[in-house]
């Protein structure tokens, strides 16, 4: 009886976060990924990467009628973003609750962009929106061969 197989057996998601071009610029993208290191979530995928224009339109396509979507597309396109996968029960959700609300005037002390940011236009960190979401974002800024899978050493002292 292997303990960390059981949470294979549960709804295992996967969610797409990247440290957006203003954290990059900050020097915040130690601070950014170790709050999700530490939580106890499964790192899979992880570059510094230029986003392309047409990307960046593509994984914003729902906000293209937005009056701000031109200057989103900038901000996102501005330097080196950090894309990354991470995996387990409950990250979506999780990952939303430990960024913060969108306006980081508004977003809780102790969330990400609580902590670390002030405004809207540049709130420092992007996470999926739902499990299918997830899927889709990781798809669209990870090739094949760019992905790990591999159990965590920690694996049974985070989940019983
Ligand atoms: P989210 O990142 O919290 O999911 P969304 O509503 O999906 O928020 O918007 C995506 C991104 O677009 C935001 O993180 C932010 O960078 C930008 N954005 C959203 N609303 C505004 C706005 O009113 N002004 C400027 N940028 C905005
Ligand atoms: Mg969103």
């Amino acid at each position: 009886f292997l303990p960390h197989l059981v949470a294979s057996m549960e709804q295992v998601e996967e969610t797409y976060i990247m440290v957006k071009p203003d954290a990059v610029q900050r020097g915040l993208v130690g601070e950014i990924i170790s709050r999700f290191e530490k939580k106890g979530f499964k790192l899979t995928g992880l570059k510094l990467f230029e986003c392309p224009k047409e990307l960046a339109e593509e994984h914003y396509k729902d906000l293209k009628s937005k009056s701000f979507f031109p200057k989103l597309i900038d901000y996102i396109t501005s330097g080196p973003v950090v894309c990354m996968a991470w995996e387990g029960v409950g990250v979506v959700a999780s990952a939303r609750k430990l960024i913060g609300s969108t306006d980081p005037l508004q977003a809780d002390p102790g969330t990400i962009r609580g902590d670390l940011a002030v405004q809207t236009g540049r709130n420092v960190v992007h996470g999926s929106d739902s499990p299918e979401n997830g899927k889709r974002e990781i798809a669209l800024w990870f090739k094949e061969g760019e992905l790990c899978q591999w159990t965590p050493a920690q694996a049974p002292w985070l989940r019983e």
